[in-house]
C-alpha cells in the first residue's frame, strides 16, 4: 500500500458550478441563463426548486474561502456565471463591470489564501437571450464567436488565473439538453417533454458548436495571453468505465468500447486525433456534421491537459439490428448486472451511479492508451448516498459510504499513476458542499459539506470532507 503515490506537485481539492451554488440570480445586474427559464417550468425539476438562492455562495465568499482553507484544499475549481460579466452574452453586448469585478476579487482572495483558481468558463448557464436571439448552442456562426468575445473578457480581466476550462461536460449539455431533454434548454424529439427538438439531429450539432467554441477560445488565449500570463486551457469531459456484460462475447467487448468512443472520443478524438470516431460516423452518417478545414485546425490539439470527470462504470451489453435515430450509446444497452452475476457497485441516490473505483483506473489507462498520455486533472469525482437527504444532520455528518468512495476512487488513481504510466496531476473533489443538482434540485446531495437549506445555508463538513487531506499527504511524494 505504502508504495502508491502521486507526483510531488500534484495538486488537489474540490469542485462546484456557479447555478449550483451562487443564488442572487438578479443580483449586480446579473442577467439570465437558460437554466433560469427551465426551472421556471413545471415539472422539469424534481423537488420545483431553483437556484435563487442555492447556497447563498454569492454572498458568502469568505466564508467558502475559510472553508476550503480549513479542509486543506490546494486548488479550487468553480464557474464563472457569464451572465454576470455579459448579461445578454454576445459579443456586441455590454460588459458588466460589476460581475466581472465579483469574480475578480474572489480571484484575488483565492490566491491570498494560497488556493489555486481552477476556472470553468461554462458550466451549462448559456445567456438565455442567445438561445431566444439565435438558438443559442444550435447555432454553428453565432455562438462560437460570442463565446470566443466572452471568453477574452475573462482572460484579459483575469490574468492571474493559470488554469483555464473552456466547457464543463459538453456530453451533457448536448445529450441531455437536446436529445432526453432533462437539462435545460430541454429540447427533445420527446413530444411529452417538449414541443420542440429533435433527438437524432440536434445533439450532434450542439456537440460540434461546443468543440468549435471551445477551439476558438484556446486560439485566443494561446495567441493573445499566454505567451505573457503563462497558464493553460482545456474541455472537461464526463465518461463512464465500461465492461462487456459478457467478456466472452466480441461483441459485447466491441460495444464496451465504442460506449466511451460514443461519450468521451465524440470530443476527445477531434481535440487529439483530428476527426470524429469511426463507430459514430458508421451509425450516424451525416447526421454528425463534418468539420471544416479551419474549424479542425481550430480543433485539433486543443488541450493543454485532460480534464476528466468520472463517477462510475456500467456493463455494456451490444443489441442486434439498426439503431434508433434517437440512439445516442451506440446501439448498446447498459446494465448493473453482468451475465456471470457480476454487480457493478452499490445504489446510491443518483441512479445513473454505483461506485466502482477499479474502473478509475481502468479508464485512466485507456485514455492515455488512446491519447498518447496526456497530462491529466481529475476535475471531478464524487458520489450521492441512497437517503442521504432524509437523514438527520448527526447522520448525514456521518458520511462513510462517501468516505470510502473517495478512499478506493483516490487509491485507484494512484495506482494508474504508480503503475501503469498514467500522467495524473491535480484532483477535485465534487463537491465542496451539497449544492441544486440540477434536474434533481436539491434532493440528492454530493457535498463533503452539509448545507443546511432551512436555516440560512449554513455549513457543517461531514466526515468524509476531513479524510481528503491526510489521504492525499499520504500519497503525495514530498520533494
Ligand atoms: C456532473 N450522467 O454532472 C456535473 O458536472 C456536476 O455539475 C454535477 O453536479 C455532478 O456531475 C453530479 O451529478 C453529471 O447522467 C450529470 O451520466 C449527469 C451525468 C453525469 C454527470
Amino acid at each position: 500500500m505504502s508504495a502508491l503515490s502521486l507526483p510531488s506537485d500534484f495538486k488537489w481539492g474540490f469542485a462546484t458550478a456557479a447555478y449550483q451554488i451562487e443564488g442572487s440570480i438578479d443580483k449586480d445586474g446579473r442577467g439570465p441563463s437558460i437554466w433560469d427559464t427551465f426551472c421556471e417550468r413545471p415539472k422539469k425539476i424534481a423537488d420545483g426548486s431553483s437556484g435563487v438562492t442555492a447556497c447563498d455562495s454569492y454572498n458568502r465568499t469568505t466564508e467558502d474561502i475559510a472553508l476550503l482553507k480549513e479542509l486543506g484544499s490546494q486548488a479550487y475549481r468553480f464557474s464563472l456565471s457569464w451572465t454576470r460579466i455579459i448579461p445578454k452574452g454576445g459579443r456586441n453586448d455590454p460588459i458588466n463591470q460589476a460581475g466581472l469585478d465579483h469574480y475578480i476579487k474572489f480571484v484575488n482572495d483565492l490566491l491570498a489564501a494560497g488556493i489555486t483558481p481552477f476556472i470553468t468558463l461554462l458550466h451549462w448557464d448559456v445567456p438565455d437571450e442567445l438561445d431566444k436571439r439565435y438558438g443559442g448552442l444550435l447555432n454553428r456562426e453565432e455562438f462560437p464567436l460570442d463565446f470566443a468575445h466572452y471568453a477574452r473578457v475573462c482572460f484579459q480581466a483575469m490574468p492571474q488565473v493559470k488554469n483555464w476550462i473552456t466547457f464543463n461536460e459538453p456530453w451533457c449539455s448536448s445529450i441531455l439538453g437536446y436529445s432526453v431533454g432533462q437539462f435545460a434548454p430541454g429540447r427533445t424529439s420527446n413530444r411529452e417533454k417538449s414541443d420542440v427538438g429533435d433527438s437524432s439531429t440536434e445533439p450532434w450539432i450542439v456537440g460540434h458548436n461546443l468543440l468549435v467554441a471551445h477551439g476558438r477560445a484556446v486560439k485566443i488565449y494561446r495567441e493573445e495571453f499566454k505567451p505573457t500570463n503563462g497558464g493553460e486551457i482545456a474541455i472537461v469531459l464526463n465518461g463512464d468505465a465500461t465492461y462487456p456484460w459478457d467478456p466472452t462475447d466480441p461483441k459485447d467487448v466491441e460495444a464496451a468500447n465504442r460506449k466511451i468512443e460514443f461519450a468521451i472520443s465524440w470530443f476527445a478524438d477531434p481535440i487529439y486525433l483530428g476527426e470524429y470516431p469511426a463507430s459514430m460516423r458508421k451509425q450516424l452518417g451525416d447526421r454528425l456534421p463534418t468539420f471544416t478545414d479551419e474549424e479542425r485546425a481550430l480543433v485539433h490539439g486543443s488541450n493543454d491537459f485532460y480534464g476528466m470527470n468520472h463517477y462510475t462504470a456500467d456493463f455494456v451489453k451490444h443489441k442486434e439490428g439498426e439503431p434508433a435515430p434517437e440512439d445516442f450509446l451506440g446501439n448498446l444497452e447498459t446494465t448493473f448486472y453482468s451475465k456471470n452475476g457480476g454487480n457493478i457497485g452499490q445504489v446510491t441516490q443518483s441512479p445513473w451511479l454505483r461506485p466502482c473505483a477499479p474502473g478509475f483506473r481502468d479508464l485512466l489507462v485507456w485514455l492515455s492508451k488512446r491519447y498518447g498520455y496526456p497530462k491529466i486533472y481529475v476535475t471531478e469525482n464524487g458520489t450521492s448516498i441512497k437517503g442521504e437527504n432524509d437523514m438527520p444532520m448527526e447522520q448525514i455528518l456521518e458520511d462513510d459510504f462517501r468516505l470510502q468512495y473517495y478512499d478506493e476512487y483516490v487509491k485507484a488513481m494512484a495506482t494508474a499513476s504508480t503503475l501503469d504510466g498514467v500522467n495524473v496531476r491535480g484532483y477535485f473533489a465534487w463537491s465542496l458542499m451539497d449544492n441544486f443538482e440540477w434536474a434533481e434540485g436539491y434532493e440528492t446531495r454530493f457535498g463533503v459539506t452539509y448545507v443546511d437549506y432551512n436555516n440560512g445555508q449554513k455549513r457543517y463538513p461531514k466526515k468524509s470532507a476531513r479524510h481528503l487531506a491526510p489521504l492525499f499527504d499520504s500519497l503525495i511524494k514530498k520533494e
